[in-house]
């Protein structure tokens, strides 16, 4: 059935209509001063969220703001800044690098928001459009401008779309009311950085005249259904990619489903006028002939993790990939990477959408002595095999969908099966607190989704187990094999699989052995 304006609308887009998200913008200094138990329901809860500020139920007046960081690149003044404002909240000050090579903040008092805001802006941050019904952060090749071996240099790209969507990061009204979150993604080496299947819209690297971009649409996870993107059979040039971004942002914006919260993100759009059909309102918007997908596309390598030390492209400078255990930082943290970029590189740091850092551009001359650096013993650039590819959402410590405590849990499993086995490749576990699938375990060789079982009549923390994510070249989603396993019942079941299909060997045996 083909949705009209008269059918009833679904909360969301009852409240969007009455009061569209960014005009909180105007109205933060009064909030902050009023406090947040004054404010409107809808303005706490939702409408902040244009702002890329959430309240957190589950730590009410502790707020989490997220940024926005185009393809992950951040300068250590921004960082000595986003750590700044996590340090005034002693304990419940802290960071979370996030699944899209973004950054979160917690703990973080209401009536500090305009002060923060200020400071953002002098430093050139953004937290606009990061929530609710907006384009998400827009990923990119973490190792842009670095990789000998890439085709493009994604860097540019992705900020002019996050400055045509967000007005430069002051907030743009055109793009505030999509039916649904949006998913953007870029990349230009070879090993599909960013996980290109899992966006609405991706930009893989392939030729045809010359260098440019096949385009993929439509993935997505949520509860009720996950999908890979599919090839829209569109080839662009780099200089057209920010430009049919555009279009295709508008044609979901103007014809998104928005009854069905459920069924509002692009695929359901897609799956209702057929491929064909879209592409050709896509052709219409844009303005221009769309040009048919280059035969292939240049995602021809294993995903690499980026952890660990490489050299760079530009003679003797390296990039160091640092372990930060399920994303988690502290202000003292963030200090010390800024630190580290300053002192032994070009005071940039880089985030991945596997939760890690990178610091780029060290000297041959400067990497033994950062190496000694005390840090690196808690952001290794050589973790253990499970360490190194762990990866967890947010969870129940400070997500109220969340059915489990997730990075804590995530940590402590990882540590407890490394002491137990001996791993000969890294195994990428991804826990997610719910179906929401925020920590993304179809992509994973092994994901645990959050979920609640009854064992001996009692309710407890558990997981559905999935298998079969296949990510870089040739990417495919993973699936459910085992559900609804209690988390105490988890070790020995994960023991197993590890040895069983990754090759792992148990500790003691391998020692007896030997
Ligand atoms: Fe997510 C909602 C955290 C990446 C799918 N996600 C949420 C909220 C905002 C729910 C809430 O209000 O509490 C979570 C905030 C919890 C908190 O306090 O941190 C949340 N999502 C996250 C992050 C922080 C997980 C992480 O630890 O890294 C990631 C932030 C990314 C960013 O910087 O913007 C995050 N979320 C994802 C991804 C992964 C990705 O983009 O590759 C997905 C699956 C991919 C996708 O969206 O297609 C994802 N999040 C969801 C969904 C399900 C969307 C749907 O269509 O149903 C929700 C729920 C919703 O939007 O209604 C959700
Ligand atoms: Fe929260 Fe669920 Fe997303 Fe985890 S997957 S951050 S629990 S919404």
């Amino acid at each position: 059935m083909t949705e009209t304006g008269s059918e009833k609308l679904n909360k969301f887009e009852k409240l969007k209509a009455e009061k569209d998200g960014l005009l909180v913008k105007q109205e933060i200094s009064e909030f902050a001063r009023q406090g947040w138990e004054a404010m409107e329901e809808n303005d706490l809860n939702h409408r902040l969220k244009w702002l890329g500020v959430f309240f957190r139920p589950v730590t009410p007046g502790k707020f989490m703001m997220r940024m926005r960081i185009p393809n992950g690149i951040l300068t250590s003044t921004q960082m000595c800044v986003l750590a700044e404002v996590i340090r005034r909240y002693d304990r419940e000050g802290s960071a979370d690098i996030t699944t899209r090579q973004n950054i979160q903040l917690r703990g973080i008092d209401f009536s500090d928001i305009p002060d923060i805001f200020n400071k953002f802006h002098k430093v050139g941050l953004t937290s606009i459009q990061s929530g609710m019904d907006n384009v998400r952060n827009i990923t990119g090749d973490p190792l842009a401008g670095l990789d000998a071996n890439e085709l493009y240099d994604t860097r540019e790209l992705v900020q002019q779309i996050q400055d045509l969507l967000t007005n430069g990061g002051e907030g743009n009204p055109e793009f505030t009311n999509l039916p649904r979150k949006f998913n953007i993604a870029v990349t230009g080496g070879k090993d599909n950085s960013i996980h290109a299947e899992i966006n609405d819209l991706a930009f893989v690297p392939a030729f045809k005249e010359g260098f440019g971009f096949n385009v993929l649409v439509g993935g997505f996870f949520s509860g009720k259904r996950c999908e890979a993107a599919i090839p829209l059979n569109v080839w662009v040039k780099p200089e057209e990619v920010v430009s049919l971004s555009k279009a295709i942002v508008e044609i979901f914006r103007d014809h998104g489903l928005r009854l069905n919260r459920q069924k509002a993100r692009l695929m359901w759009l897609i799956d209702e006028w057929g491929l064909e059909k879209f592409r050709d309102e896509v052709e219409k918007q844009w303005g221009k002939s769309l040009q048919t997908a280059a035969p292939k596309d240049e995602i021809d390598w294993e995903k690499r993790d980026h952890i660990g030390v490489y050299p760079q492209k530009q003679l003797g400078l390296n990039y160091v990939g640092l372990n930060i255990p399920v994303g988690r930082l502290s202000a003292d943290d963030m200090f010390e990477l800024a630190r580290l970029a300053e002192v032994y590189g070009s005071g940039e740091i880089r985030f991945t959408v596997e939760q890690n850092a990178i610091i780029p551009n060290i000297h041959d001359s400067a990497l033994n002595t950062l190496l000694t650096e005390p840090i690196l013993k808690k952001f290794s650039v050589s973790p253990g095999l499970l360490m190194r590819s762990v990866i967890s959402c947010t969870g129940a410590q400070f997500c109220n969908f969340a059915l489990i405590e997730t990075k804590k849990r995530a940590i402590a499993m990882t540590e407890a099966l490394e002491e137990e086995l001996i791993l000969s490749k890294p195994v990428r576990i991804h826990w997610t607190g719910c179906p929401n699938s925020c920590g993304q375990p179809q992509v994973a060789d092994i994901g645990l989704m959050g979920t609640k079982v009854r064992k001996n009549g009692q309710t407890l923390e558990g997981v559905d187990i999935y298998m079969g994510g296949k990510v870089g070249k040739d990417a495919r989603l993973g699936t459910c094999i085992q559900k609804s396993v209690a988390c105490e019942d988890l070790q020995p079941i994960l023991k197993d699989i590890l040895l069983k299909q990754f090759g792992a060997k148990v500790r003691e045996q391998t020692a007896a052995q030997i």
